[in-house]
């Protein structure tokens, strides 16, 4: 017999509360579900780290799904190929060097790992503040994007975690919150975020990478929102550098839940 609708009702409320309260002590919150933030979670998850990934919108990929203006295709150079067909999405060669994929696909893929990792991916909340101690992040201020678009006057709530990334995008959301309220000067030239520059994608792939990184006490920088802090340039549809930098911002974490030290 199907289940009446309270039943129904009951099983989505109860399931989903376990699993939001499992994420208010946390050991990584991801914010922003693009391909930095999906790679970043789903090694983390891999690891068997406590993970949750926080994206204001539905859908879960960010800017991936759009490839270049529509034209649902993204690329991927060699360097990053490995990765993309390590979480199952196939690749096809233009030339040397670069790769196509579907956008569809990858998203799908990078999301369906994530969450089968043990990643608990969060969506329709959006990051508001952070919580700060001794000038060091610790946490992170939430509420349901409904309310903020419906402009409702309703209070956040807030969760805890050892380490926060900011896989935002071009706005660095939560460097833009912390640099606005926190009083914490983030590890730049001039102690806030340096802004992004015009079109360079050779060069902004490599410094994505490069510059992940803690970028305050308490928070690591991955994706995009890489190169609108550290002032590198934008790439476009072109995706490896998101895949790399997710990546190095969940292996820099993994060493930092070990007691490492950051290396430069
Ligand atoms: O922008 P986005 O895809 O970030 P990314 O992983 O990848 C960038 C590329 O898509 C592209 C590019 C390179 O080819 O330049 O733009 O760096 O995904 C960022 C996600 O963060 C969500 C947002 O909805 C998007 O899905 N997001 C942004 N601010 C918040 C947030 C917030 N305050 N709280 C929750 N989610």
């Amino acid at each position: 017999m199907v289940p009446d609708e309270v039943v129904i009702t009951q099983a989505i409320v109860s399931t989903y509360l376990k699993k939001f309260l499992d994420c208010t002590r946390t050991e990584v919150a991801v914010v922003g579900g693009g391909p930095s933030g999906l790679v970043a979670a789903c090694f983390l998850a891999r690891a068997g780290r406590r993970v949750v990934l926080f994206e204001r919108k539905l859908g879960i990929g960010g800017g991936m799904w759009g490839g270049g203006m529509l034209f649902n295709e993204i690329v991927v150079q060699e360097e990053a190929r490995g990765l993309l067909e390590e979480f199952g999405v196939r690749t096809r060669r233009f030339q040397e060097n670069c790769y196509t994929a579907d956008a569809v696909e990858a998203v799908s893929a990078l999301a369906f790992r994530a969450v089968q990792a043990g990643a608990n991916i969060l969506n329709g909340i959006s990051v508001e503040d952070v919580v700060v101690r001794e000038g060091r992040v610790i946490g992170l201020v939430i509420n349901w994007s409904a309310v903020q678009v419906a402009g409702l006057h309703v209070d956040p709530l807030t969760v805890h975690a050892d380490w926060v990334v900011d896989a935002t995008g071009h706005d660095s959301e939560v460097l833009a919150v912390i640099e606005r309220k926190a009083g914490i000067r983030l590890f730049t030239a001039t102690g806030k975020r340096l802004g992004e520059q015009s079109m360079w994608a050779e060069r902004a792939e490599q410094l994505t990478v490069e510059n992940t990184r803690e970028i305050c006490p308490g928070v690591y920088v991955a994706g995009m929102a890489v190169n609108a802090s550290f002032g590198g340039p934008r790439m476009g549809p072109i995706f490896g550098g998101m895949l790399l930098s997710g990546r190095r911002a969940a292996e820099r974490i993994l060493s930092r839940l070990e007691g490492k030290e950051e290396r430069p």
